[in-house]
């Protein structure tokens, strides 16, 4: 296992995992006023191997007024398997939802496509300005939806989650991760700080931490490159981790 950037990976990413992540970027600098947020150091590039096949992970993150962290990760194992992984954790007196998205491709084509805004507020809803803006956007039609597993009861009715079956599919979804992205970042800006309520928002990102964590589809791609107990902690201080 090294640390130390040799070149980024996100150029041979697909296509569609490269521009997103560009579009990430691009719309947080647009949006927030962005400064540094350090992982441990032996976590922010990683490598490792996974049954012969080379994984490599690579972090970008940053802290702003709004949020504790915005993380956006690109892995790529081998040839097969190309990742996105975002989430942003609000800071625990902002009562906003977690932005996440999950983009899964490799060999060419994207296999699964997952974002969400998920509410974290005690009644389990969304701020009604956001339910009224995701409302108010187009419905999209996609040809393959995906049966959600046992522990993603924390998403909204807005989440996404689909099989692209074609690019074409695949730059619509990315269309609206983005448009879900700057709605996000608009409102977050415009949100005053609700320190009264930081228990219960606290309590919401907890929940949604902990059943993250139980995907164990992730779990098993970093247990395999990295063995259990570094798997876990990733899990837990890298990828879900709280304030
Ligand atoms: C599924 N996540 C997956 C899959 C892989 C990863 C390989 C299976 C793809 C498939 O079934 O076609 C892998 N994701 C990773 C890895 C990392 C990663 C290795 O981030 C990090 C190194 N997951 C999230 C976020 C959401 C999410 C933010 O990280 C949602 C907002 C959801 N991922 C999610 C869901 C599945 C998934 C719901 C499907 C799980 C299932 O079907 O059991």
């Amino acid at each position: 296992m090294i640390s130390s950037p040799t070149h980024s990976i996100r150029q041979r990413q697909h296509p569609l995992i490269r521009q997103l992540a560009d579009r990430i970027e691009a719309v947080w600098r647009e949006h927030l006023d962005l400064e540094p947020y350090y992982l441990p150091s032996d976590l922010g590039y990683v490598e490792g191997k996974m049954e012969g096949e080379r994984i490599v992970i690579e972090n970008h993150c940053f802290q702003t007024p709004q949020f504790r962290k915005l993380h956006m990760e690109l892995a790529k194992v081998g040839e097969a398997l190309d990742i996105l992984h975002c989430v942003m954790f609000p800071r625990s007196d902002y009562a906003l939802p977690m932005f996440g998205a999950d983009i899964v491709g490799g060999r060419g084509r994207l296999s699964m496509a997952i974002t969400d805004l998920s509410p974290v507020a005690g009644d389990g809803l969304l701020p009604p300005d956001y339910q009224e803006q995701l409302g108010s956007m187009d419905a999209l039609r996609f040809s393959q939806e995906r049966q959600f597993p046992g522990w993603a009861d924390i998403f909204s009715p807005f989440c996404l989650f689909i099989h692209p079956s074609d690019d074409g599919e695949g730059a619509v979804f990315v269309d609206r991760v983005v448009e879900y992205l700057e709605l996000h970042c608009r409102q977050a800006v415009a949100t005053v700080a609700t320190p009264e309520r930081r228990s219960e928002i606290l309590a919401g990102q907890r929940y949604y931490c902990d059943r993250q964590q139980e995907n164990d589809k992730t779990r098993r791609v970093l247990e395999k490159a990295f063995g259990r107990e570094w798997a876990d902690r990733y899990m837990t201080t890298v990828l879900f981790d709280m304030e």
